[in-house]
Formats: structure tokens, C-alpha cells, sequence
């Protein structure tokens, strides 16, 4: 191989990123993802294991987990932990009797140590719904003020609609860009 090449391969290397999409079962995780690879997203069901897509976007190339969320299945979601770049946390704005649930979980996610140097974004998903509560509520209830080991941002959202995906996103890859990749 020679040397241009292994540059070349080099710099793919860095635009590829490793996304971990997790949250509470019916969160909206599927849906999402299905979603921002402009799939049909009626009729997603429970995710039992894992999806793994592979996305373009900005030219990153996007490895990303999508993680059953069910509580037998919240044990394994260490298994997945190496070598991400972004954390996607999807919060069901709908579900107020599980958002306690939903905050702790997060914060026993924030102290995982292969976790550290990942960026957090947490989508308030199914802002569509009405009762949905609002962004800045889910960012009070997850105590998200109080993060001080990640770089995180909040953002409501509906996977349904697609409303607000790609802002999300594009903060979370800038931020992770910022980090791990050098400037052209
Ligand atoms: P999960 O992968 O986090 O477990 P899914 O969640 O993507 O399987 O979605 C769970 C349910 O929530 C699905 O409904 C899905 O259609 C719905 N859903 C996901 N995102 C949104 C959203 O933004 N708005 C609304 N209104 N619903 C959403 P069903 O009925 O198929 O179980
Ligand atoms: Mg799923």
C-alpha cells in the first residue's frame, strides 16, 4: 500500500464516527434512526437486540447503535459502550411516569468510564404529542444542568415527523468533529 493511500485511509478513518443510541423502551430510538435514513417508520417494533446502521451524513460515515432499551436488556448496553463518539439519549416527552426512571438510568450512563470522552446529545422526542412535555421540563427532570463530565445539548424532537432531527445531529457531529477530527 502506498503512503498516499494510507493517508487517504487515514483520513477516512477519522470522518468515521461511532454513535450509541440508547434510552428507555418505546423511547423512540427505532423510529429515529429509521427516520434520519429516510426510511418508512410505521410499524417499528420493540428493537429485541440491536440494530446497527451505517449512515452518510456531512461526509462522516456513521456507525450507529441502536440498543433494545427493555429492562432485561439495559445490562447488556455495556457491551456497546467502547469507542463512542456520541451518545444519542431519546427521551419519550410523553412518558412523565418514567421520567425518574429515565433520569437515572442517564446518570448511571454518565459515570461509565468507557463512556467518558463521549458527547451526549438527549433528544425530548415525541414533542408531536399533545401533553408532550417541553424540552427545557425533560432538561430539569434529567438534572442535565448539573453535567459537568460530558459536553451535552437538549433538543426537542419528534422521529415521527422528523421535526428537528438534523439539528440535533448536527450539533452533536460539530462537537464531536471538534474534538477528534482535524481541520481539513
Ligand atoms: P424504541 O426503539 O425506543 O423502543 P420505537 O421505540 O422506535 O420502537 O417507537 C416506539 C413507539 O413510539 C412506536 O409506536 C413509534 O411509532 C412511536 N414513536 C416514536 N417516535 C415518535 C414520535 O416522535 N412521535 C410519536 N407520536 N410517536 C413516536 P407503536 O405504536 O408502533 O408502538
Ligand atoms: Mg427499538
Amino acid at each position: 500500500m502506498g503512503l498516499l493511500t494510507i493517508l487517504k485511509k487515514m483520513r477516512e478513518k477519522e470522518r468515521e464516527l461511532r454513535l450509541l443510541v440508547l434510552g428507555l423502551d418505546n423511547a423512540g430510538k427505532t423510529t429515529l434512526l429509521k427516520r434520519f435514513n429516510g426510511e418508512d417508520v410505521t410499524g417499528t417494533a420493540p428493537t429485541l437486540g440491536f440494530n446497527i446502521k451505517t449512515l452518510e451524513h456531512r461526509g462522516f460515515k456513521l456507525n450507529v447503535w441502536d440498543v433494545g432499551g427493555q429492562s432485561s436488556l439495559r445490562s447488556y448496553w455495556r457491551n456497546y459502550f467502547e469507542s463512542t463518539d456520541g451518545l444519542v439519549w431519546v427521551v419519550d416527552s410523553g412518558d412523565r411516569q418514567r421520567l425518574q426512571l429515565c433520569a437515572h438510568e442517564l446518570r448511571g450512563l454518565l459515570r461509565e468510564e468507557r463512556l467518558a470522552g463521549a458527547t451526549l446529545l438527549v433528544f425530548a422526542n415525541k414533542q408531536d404529542l399533545p401533553g408532550a412535555l417541553p424540552a427545557s421540563a425533560i432538561r430539569e427532570a434529567l438534572e442535565l444542568d448539573s453535567i459537568r463530565s460530558h459536553h451535552w445539548c437538549i433538543q426537542g424532537c419528534s422521529a415521527f415527523t422528523g421535526h428537528n432531527l438534523l439539528p440535533g445531529i448536527d450539533w452533536l457531529l460539530d462537537d464531536i468533529a471538534s474534538r477528534v477530527c482535524p481541520p481539513d
